[in-house]
């Protein structure tokens, strides 16, 4: 795709109807795998006239979904965020949860949208998720529970974490929005803990547009969490559970069970680009590309650079440069949740403990991925970036 230079900052308002929205190469582009296959299933939403409410689309894609990352049940959302609440309300948790701040601010409003206190544990620098020891650090009477985020789709330590829980009584949860079909140590990333959550968010490697699903091999929790995506119905006229408005509708289904079939090609996509990338940035001084581990299946859909002090140009300049040619990189998750405001008037010391999550916030860039890359976009992104540092160091 050729990409036009960006006409003025307000184009960067992405809330604003941009002009330059649709010409600009975005972090975030959806993968739409197979649009006529859609539009047949989008055929067969209508024919039913049978939109929602836990519909025929919505069955076959949760069981699809359970075959595919092997486990019993997968509770099917209106988005990752009501997900992760209602899996956070089944399992009891309470009073502090430890989270990352490392993570997209979801993470932590899912507790404290409830009254749960989300606290913030560091990092290990190189994985990017928990660091078990600072997880031991921050446990506290009021603790119930712990959040790991499979950051990148790069599996948490899932057994360490499983191991601390075990030793002080916690439920162990994962947040695996970006972890869709990812392994840990050779297994489906979604059996480990009491449940993993998924984003199918349009962003995402794998999106029903908007969508989310909890997965579990606890059939007593999966049961809780359909009940109380749907009101807590158990029947016409008959709530047996508090509940709320979870459900997937008719419509995002369709797009899981198109995009479910053209997935493996979107991630062979993603692979093609993160070689590319890799190769571009060999010998750049200060950028170094994040790997995923070859023993473990990843969707490759994150294209994170790190720029370190040895760069002789700032973060920052580097995506100016590259706003400035209409590619919209994304430094997420800066600034940490830690540092957004809700959280920093709760914690407004929290950054003192959390010395690697500020580093690593500080040195991310995320490149655009998917099928709107190909080597030429990779070619420009590395040469904006060398010639920027062919200038010299940023005053
Ligand atoms: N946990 C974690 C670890 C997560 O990363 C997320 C979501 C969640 C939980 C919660 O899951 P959901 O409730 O969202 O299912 C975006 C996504 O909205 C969000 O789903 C995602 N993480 C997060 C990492 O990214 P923003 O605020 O950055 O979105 P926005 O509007 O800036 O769009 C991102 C980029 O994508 C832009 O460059 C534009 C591009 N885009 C976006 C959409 C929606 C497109 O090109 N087309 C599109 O249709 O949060």
């Amino acid at each position: 795709m050729p990409i036009k230079p960006i006409r003025s900052q307000a184009d960067l308002a992405l809330h604003g109807a941009p002009p330059a929205y649709a010409e600009a190469l975005h972090v975030g582009r959806p993968n739409i795998c197979d649009r006529e296959a859609f539009l047949q299933r989008m055929g067969q939403v209508l024919d039913n006239q049978w939109l929602t409410n836990n519909g025929p689309l919505v069955q076959e894609f949760e069981q699809r979904i359970a075959e595919r990352l092997g486990v019993k049940h997968c509770v099917a959302m209106c988005n990752g965020t009501i997900a992760l609440e209602i899996a956070i309300r089944a399992l009891g948790f309470s009073g502090e949860v430890i989270v990352p701040s490392w993570t997209f601010i979801a993470t932590a409003h899912a507790l404290y949208w409830q009254d749960i206190t989300p606290v913030f544990a560091d990092i290990d620098p190189v994985t990017h998720n928990l660091d078990p020891a600072a997880v031991r650090r921050m446990i506290t009477p009021r603790t119930s529970g712990i959040i790991g985020v499979h950051l990148w789709g790069r599996a948490a330590p899932a057994d360490e974490l499983q191991a601390i829980a075990d030793e002080h009584g916690l439920c162990l949860m994962f947040d695996a929005a970006h972890a869709f079909d990812s392994t840990y140590r050779g297994q489906p990333i979604g059996r480990f803990g009491r449940c993993a959550v998924f984003s199918f968010h349009a962003t995402k490697a794998f999106n029903t547009m908007e969508g989310g699903a909890v997965t579990t091999d606890d059939d007593e929790l999966a049961e809780a969490m359909r009940l109380m995506r749907n009101f807590g119905f158990a029947g016409y006229d008959n709530v047996i559970h508090p509940g709320t408005n979870g459900k997937m509708i008719e419509a995002c289904a369709a797009m899981g069970l198109a995009n479910l079939d053209g997935f493996d090609g979107v991630v062979a996509t993603n692979r093609r680009n993160h070689a590319a990338y890799r190769e571009a940035f060999a010998g750049v001084p200060g950028i170094t590309l994040l790997e995923y581990d070859p023993a473990e299946r990843n969707s490759h859909h994150y294209a994170v650079i790190e720029v370190d002090a040895s760069c002789p140009v700032s973060r920052d300049h580097i995506i100016d440069a590259l706003h400035a040619e209409n590619i919209l990189v994304r430094k997420y998750f800066w600034p940490g949740c830690h540092r957004m405001k809700p959280y920093r008037d709760l914690f407004p010391h929290a950054g003192l403990l959390l010395p690697h999550s500020e580093a690593v916030a500080s040195r991310v860039i995320v490149l655009p991925n998917g099928a709107a890359v190909d080597g030429a976009v990779v070619s420009t992104i590395r040469d904006v970036i060398v010639a920027l540092i062919s200038k010299g160091p940023t005053p």
